[in-house]
């Protein structure tokens, strides 16, 4: 058996689920969550998304997978402001393959519509790469999703190779600096001087920034002090089931 003959069943199977990886603003409080997928294999246990994803998208399964990930972070959202948490945001990746769906603003917009939660909960996040293929599309779609009230963060940013000229033409509400920036803070001169780059740029468009990959006090204190109002890594929290994720808003 391959993995990617067992995507299917698994998706019928339920063996997926979200984990929620908090965003902490430079003053200590938690600002929003990451959703992010599992799928625990009845023998291979924990599959990695960076394997399976992939594979979803080469057979299409991603579309099924990509509208279970946004109906179930939907009804997460519903389910903790049933709970008394009403500004509660959740952040769902897309694929390149769901992203460049024609039908997927009415596939976002239903998923929120059927949970009867406020379109202001969710943000969806694209990566560069996935901007890129098709710029005049990317735009569309930020605007129609804003229009709304989702908002649109550009994720991995750094990596993709868009020029500056791109960055303003994406008007996204932020961008999240990608991680193998935020890890050599300190340690390699040039990826840090990227980030110093990266922070000011984006603070000159007046655009916000989430620094992911956070994993120690110092990357955090420097970023901190250069400008970066939000970040997200193993420093603050790793990804956790929706029970403990939330015990961060109650406090
Ligand atoms: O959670 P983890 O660090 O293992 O994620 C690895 C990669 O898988 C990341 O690039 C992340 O964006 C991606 N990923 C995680 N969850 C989802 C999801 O629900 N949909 C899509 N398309 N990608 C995801
Ligand atoms: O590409 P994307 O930003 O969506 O990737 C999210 C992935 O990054 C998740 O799988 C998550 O587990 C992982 N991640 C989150 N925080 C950290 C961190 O501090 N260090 C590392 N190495 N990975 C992280
Ligand atoms: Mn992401
Ligand atoms: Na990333």
């Amino acid at each position: 058996f391959s993995l990617k003959n067992e995507l299917y069943e698994a998706i019928t199977k339920r063996q997926f689920y979200l984990v929620y990886q908090p965003k902490w603003s430079w003053e200590g409080v938690v600002t929003g969550f990451e959703a992010l997928i599992r799928w625990q294999h009845p023998t291979r246990g924990m599959v990695p998304p960076d394997e399976f994803i992939p594979l979803a998208e080469e057979t299409g399964l991603i579309n099924l997978l990509g509208d279970w990930v946004l109906k179930e972070a939907c009804r997460q959202i519903r389910e903790w402001n049933i709970a008394g948490i009403r500004d509660v945001t959740v952040a769902v990746n897309m694929s390149a393959v769901q992203f460049a769906k024609e039908t997927i603003l009415t596939d976002i917009c239903a998923a929120v519509e059927e949970h009867h939660i406020l379109y202001s909960s969710l943000i969806i996040e694209i990566t560069e790469g996935m901007a890129m293929q098709n710029p005049d599309w990317t735009v569309s779609m930020i605007n129609a999703l804003q229009k709304r009230g989702i908002r649109v963060h550009l994720d991995d940013f750094g990596t993709g190779f868009s020029s500056l000229n791109y960055l303003s033409r994406f008007p996204v509400d932020a961008i999240k600096i990608d991680r193998s920036f935020v890890q050599n803070i300190g340690v390699d001169k040039r990826d840090t001087s990227i980030v110093n780059a990266l922070l000011s740029i984006v603070s000159s468009l007046q655009l916000n920034v989430v620094a992911e990959g956070v994993e120690t006090k110092e990357q955090a204190e420097y970023l901190i002090r250069h400008g970066c109002r939000e970040m997200q890594g193993f420093y603050y929290s790793k990804p956790l089931p929706p029970k403990e994720a939330i015990a961060f808003c109650e406090k």
